[in-house]
């Protein structure tokens, strides 16, 4: 069955994926860092993480009897000039991640569309299970096992030719196939990422979510109280790429070619001015069918008024009438769980 494998590859790659990989499914040693990064509370209010914490330890807890795991990955646009090259103070910031549509609906489907062409080449007794993200799934682990690239010091997945903005995608299967090996770590003496943090939230390989502005600004439930944090946020209004734009890997051309993930003409580089005008129905409106959905519109607000806080617009009549819980988002508006991964079994 394993001469399956390169013809799995070419069908992925005429999928629209950039990277594919194959790796064994059996449980990765890297479980035990996230067991330890979960024992030191560094996952904050991502409850979720903490409550699927077993589940990770073995792929087989997704699909029983599972061998092999297929890896991809999907470039996404980033951005030129990069958000520290701003030179406005008054416009915030959307991350590269979120400009397009939603990751999820444009990988997902194609996922399902692989698992069913390699069902049809193999008996009906081999089962499937497509997930993106939302899975209890190391991830980067499994993707650097198969050969998608090395860990960074930034703890983004890194391709030598793709740099670190792409997104990670898996399909396990009860299949056995040809596994790829793992590319060696380029970090080198580098530290490019560790220094950029504006709130020190890295070190070398290990990143305290509660300090990471991506997860400030998107996962964090409730206000965000310490002044010093709220300050080093600038006007990032959802997610950060500071560590990967300063990566020397991210400075070659940006391969992404897929069209679902070009930036909505609003959502790079927002006027803060202009954002203070949004309603709920407005947000809605803009946002609709992107990442920033997730986000909701009470933290957004919340994220807003730190921007205004923070830049020279002024956002008195903003921050008094808008933000009547404080900005404090709902336990509704949170990411996790949303529509779950599913299994083709
Ligand atoms: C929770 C989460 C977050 C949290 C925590 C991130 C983190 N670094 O832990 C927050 C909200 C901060 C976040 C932010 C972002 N995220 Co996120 N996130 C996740 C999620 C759901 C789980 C990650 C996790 O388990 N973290 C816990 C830590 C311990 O695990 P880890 O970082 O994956 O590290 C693994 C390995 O590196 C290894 N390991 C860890 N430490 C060490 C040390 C050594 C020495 C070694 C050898 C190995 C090792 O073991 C770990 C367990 O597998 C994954 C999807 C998934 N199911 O995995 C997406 C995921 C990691 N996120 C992704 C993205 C795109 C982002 C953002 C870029 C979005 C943005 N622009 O704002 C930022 C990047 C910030 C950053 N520097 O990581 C992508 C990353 C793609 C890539 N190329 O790496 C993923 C894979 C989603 C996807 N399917 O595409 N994210
Ligand atoms: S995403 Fe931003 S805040 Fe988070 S680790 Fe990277 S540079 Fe620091
Ligand atoms: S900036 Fe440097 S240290 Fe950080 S991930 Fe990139 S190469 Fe590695």
């Amino acid at each position: 069955m394993s001469s399956l494998t390169p013809h799995i590859k070419t069908k992925a790659q005429a999928l629209g994926f950039d990277l594919v990989g194959m790796a064994a499914a059996f449980p990765h040693p890297d479980f035990s860092f996230f067991r330890q990064w979960i024992q030191d509370g560094h996952f904050g209010t991502m409850e979720y993480l903490k409550r699927t914490l077993e589940k990770r330890a073995n792929p087989q807890t997704l699909l029983p009897k599972a061998q092999s795991i297929i890896c991809v990955g999907l470039s996404y646009p980033a951005s030129s000039p990069r958000s520290f090259e701003r030179d406005e103070k008054n416009r915030g910031w959307i991350s590269n991640y979120a400009w397009g549509l939603d990751y999820h609906d444009i990988m997902k489907p194609r996922l399902h569309l692989l698992a069913n062409w390699i069902r049809g080449q193999t008996s009906s007794e081999e089962k499937f299970y497509c997930g993106v993200d939302t899975s209890p799934l190391l991830e980067r682990s499994y993707a650097t096992r198969a050969g998608l690239g090395w860990i960074g010091k930034n703890t983004m997945l890194l391709h030598p030719k793709r740099g670190s903005f792409f997104f990670i995608g898996f399909i396990l299967t009860t299949l056995p196939l040809t596994y790829d090996s793992p590319l060696p770590d380029r970090c080198g003496t580098c530290s490019a990422c560790l220094n950029i943090c504006p709130t020190q939230a890295l070190t070398p390989h290990h990143l305290d979510a509660k300090r990471c502005i991506a997860y400030l600004t998107l996962e964090h439930k409730g206000d965000i109280e310490d002044p010093d944090l709220r300050k080093k946020m600038g006007t990032y209004l959802a997610g950060c790429d500071l560590c990967q734009e300063v990566c020397p890997w991210n400075q070659k051309e940006n391969l992404a070619h897929e069209k679902n993930l070009a930036a909505r003409p609003l959502l790079s580089c927002p006027s803060l001015k202009d954002l203070k005008k949004w309603d709920k129905k407005i947000f809605e409106t803009y946002t609709a069918g992107t990442p920033l959905a997730w986000v909701g519109f009470k933290k957004w607000q919340r994220n807003l008024k730190i921007a205004l806080e923070n830049s020279q617009e002024s956002g008195d009549a903003f921050l008094s009438s808008c933000c009547p819980e404080g900005g404090v988002p709902s336990k509704a508006e949170n990411r996790h769980p949303r529509k779950g991964d599913i299994s083709t079994t």
